[in-house]
C-alpha cells in the first residue's frame, strides 16, 4: 500500500517539474510512481506509508556507512550548534584537503565544491586553461554531472564532432566535445589524430557507473595515462562514484595510475553536498585567486558538510570496512548468480567492491553499446517485483546497485531469496 506516496506525488507536481529534483528518482524507466521516503537507518528506509525497505541505492553512493551513521550525526548536530556557514576559511576545510591529499596521493591540492557536476565542470575549464586548449574528450555511456559540456551524444561514428544530448546546449558547446568508446583506445587514438594538438583533457570514469557498472581494462586505463603523457593532455579521473567507495584510495589506488586530476564527491559529504576537485599543483595552483581560471561557490567547503565527509572518512579510515563489504558483495553476486543460472536467464553481472549491477542481456558488458542492448522492460518487471519484497533498488537499468558496511547478512539473505522469486514472477515475460 503507497497510497500516501502516490498522492504526495501528485502534490509535488503541482510545484516540481516531473515531481522530483533529480530526472531518475521520478522511476520513469522502471514504471509506476516514485515512494516518498521518510527515514532512513543503517540499511533500511521507510517510505511514508510505513512501508520498510532493503535500500541498494544508498543516496546514489555517498552512505558507505549506511543511513543515519551514529558518529556522522553526532558531527553533524556537534557543528550545527557551533556555526553552519560563514563564507570564510575554516580549519575543517584543511583538515578536509589534509585527510583527501593523505588518501589519494595524486592529489596534491584540492579545491572543494558543492557538487560532482561542480567538480566536473570546474575541472574542465582548469585543464583547458592550463593546456589552452577548447576540446575535450569523454566516453559514451559515462555520466559526469549536468554540466552542458558533458551532455553531449556522440556524433555520427562517434568520431565526428558531437550534438547536444539536449536542448539548451550549444551547438557552440557542443563542438568542443568529442565522445570516444569506452574501452576502446583506438576510438581515442583516432580522436587525438583528428584534433591534433587541440584536446585539453581526458574525462574518463575509471569504473563506470552511469551506464550500469562497466569496469575500465587495465589495457585501457594504462592507454588512456601513456596517451595524455605523449600528447600533453590533462588526463581526469571522474571518482566522484568510485572515490573511497572501491577502495580507501579509490579506483586509481586499484588500477595504479595516477591522473592529473581527480574528481570527487558523494562519499565525502557523508550525506550531505559535497564536490571536490583536486590533482597536480602545477595545474590546481592556476585557480583563482592564485591563478587566472575562475572558480567560486557560497557553500564550498561548508562546515557541516565537511563534518559529516570528515567523520565518514575517518571512520573508512579506522575500521577498514572494505574486506566485509567485498564479503557481503560477493555473496550477493554469487546468490544471484545461481538463481539466474536456475531459472536459465540470460543475464550480466558486473561488480567492482561494493558497487554492482545485474544487466538483463546476455553480455559481455565492456560499453554503452553493449549495455544498451539489456531489455530495460524487463529491468522494469524487475525492479518493481523486489520493490513489493521489500528490495529498494536503483529505479534504472542503467545505475550502480550499492552494499554498505550496514547491510547484514540477514539482509542479504533476504534479498538473494527476493531476486530468486522476482525472477520466477517474471520469468514468463523475459
Ligand atoms: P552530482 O552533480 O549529481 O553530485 O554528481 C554528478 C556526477 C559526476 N560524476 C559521476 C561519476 C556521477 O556518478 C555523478 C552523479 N551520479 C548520479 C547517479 N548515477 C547522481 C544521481 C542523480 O543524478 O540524481
Amino acid at each position: 500500500m503507497t497510497n500516501r506516496s502516490q498522492s504526495l506525488f501528485e502534490r509535488a507536481k503541482r510545484s516540481i517539474p516531473g515531481g522530483v529534483n533529480s530526472p531518475v528518482r521520478a522511476f520513469r524507466s522502471v514504471g509506476g510512481d516514485p515512494l516518498f521516503l521518510t527515514r532512513g537507518e543503517g540499511a533500511h528506509v521507510w517510505d511514508v506509508d510505513g512501508n520498510m525497505y532493503i535500500d541498494y541505492v544508498g543516496s546514489w553512493g555517498p552512505l558507505i556507512l549506511g543511513h543515519s551513521h551514529p558518529k556522522v550525526v553526532e558531527a553533524i548536530e556537534k557543528q550545527a550548534r557551533i556555526a553552519t556557514s560563514f563564507g570564510a576559511p575554516t580549519e575543517l576545510e584543511i583538515e578536509m584537503a589534509e585527510l583527501v591529499r593523505e588518501l589519494m596521493p595524486s592529489i596534491e591540492m584540492l579545491r572543494l565544491v558543492s557538487s560532482g557536476t561542480e567538480a566536473t565542470m570546474s575541472a574542465v575549464r582548469l585543464a583547458r586553461g592550463f593546456t589552452g586548449r577548447e576540446k575535450i574528450v569523454k566516453f559514451e555511456g559515462c555520466y559526469h554531472g549536468h554540466a552542458d559540456s558533458f551532455l553531449i551524444k556522440a556524433g555520427s561514428g562517434a568520431l565526428t564532432l558531437g550534438s547536444p544530448d539536449s536542448p539548451g546546449v550549444t551547438r557552440g558547446t557542443a563542438q568542443d566535445t568529442l565522445n570516444g568508446r569506452y574501452n576502446d583506445l583506438a576510438s581515442v587514438e583516432m580522436l587525438v589524430a583528428l584534433n591534433p594538438a587541440a584536446i585539453a583533457a581526458i574525462i574518463v570514469e575509471p569504473i563506470a557507473g552511469n551506464m550500469g557498472v562497466v569496469p575500465a581494462s587495465e589495457h585501457f586505463l594504462k592507454g588512456l595515462r601513456a596517451l595524455c603523457d605523449r600528447e600533453n593532455i590533462v588526463l581526469i579521473f571522474d571518482e566522484v562514484m568510485t572515490g573511497f567507495r572501491v577502495a580507501l584510495g579509490g579506483a586509481q589506488s586499484i588500477y595504479g595510475i595516477r591522473p592529473d586530476l581527480t574528481t570527487l564527491g558523494k562519499i565525502i559529504g557523508g550525506g550531505l553536498p559535497v564536490g571536490a576537485f583536486g590533482g597536480r599543483r602545477d595545474i590546481m595552483q592556476m585557480l583563482s585567486p592564485s591563478g587566472p581560471v575562475y572558480q567560486a561557490g557560497t557553500l564550498s567547503g561548508n562546515p557541516l558538510a565537511m563534518a559529516a565527509g570528515l567523520a565518514t572518512l575517518r571512520i573508512l579510515q579506522q575500521e577498514n570496512p572494505y574486506p566485509e563489504l567485498e564479503r557481503k558483495s560477493a555473496m550477493l553476486s554469487s546468490g544471484f548468480a545461481a538463481n539466474l543460472q536456475a531459472a536459465g536467464i540470460n543475464a550480466t553481472q558486473t561488480r567492482v567492491g561494493s558497487m554492482s549491477c545485474l544487466f538483463f542481456t546476455g553480455g559481455p558488458v565492456m560499453n554503452f553499446d553493449q549495455a544498451f542492448k539489456s531489455d530495460t522492460a524487463a529491468y522494469g518487471r524487475y525492479f518493481r517485483a523486489m520493490l513489493g519484497r521489500g528490495i529498494y533498488l536503483a529505479p534504472s537499468q542503467f545505475e550502480a546497485m550499492f552494499i554498505s558496511a550496514a547491510h547484514s547478512d540477514a539482509d542479504l539473505e533476504r534479498t538473494i531469496e527476493a531476486n530468486r522469486s522476482a525472477i520466477a514472477e517474471i520469468m514468463d515475460s523475459l
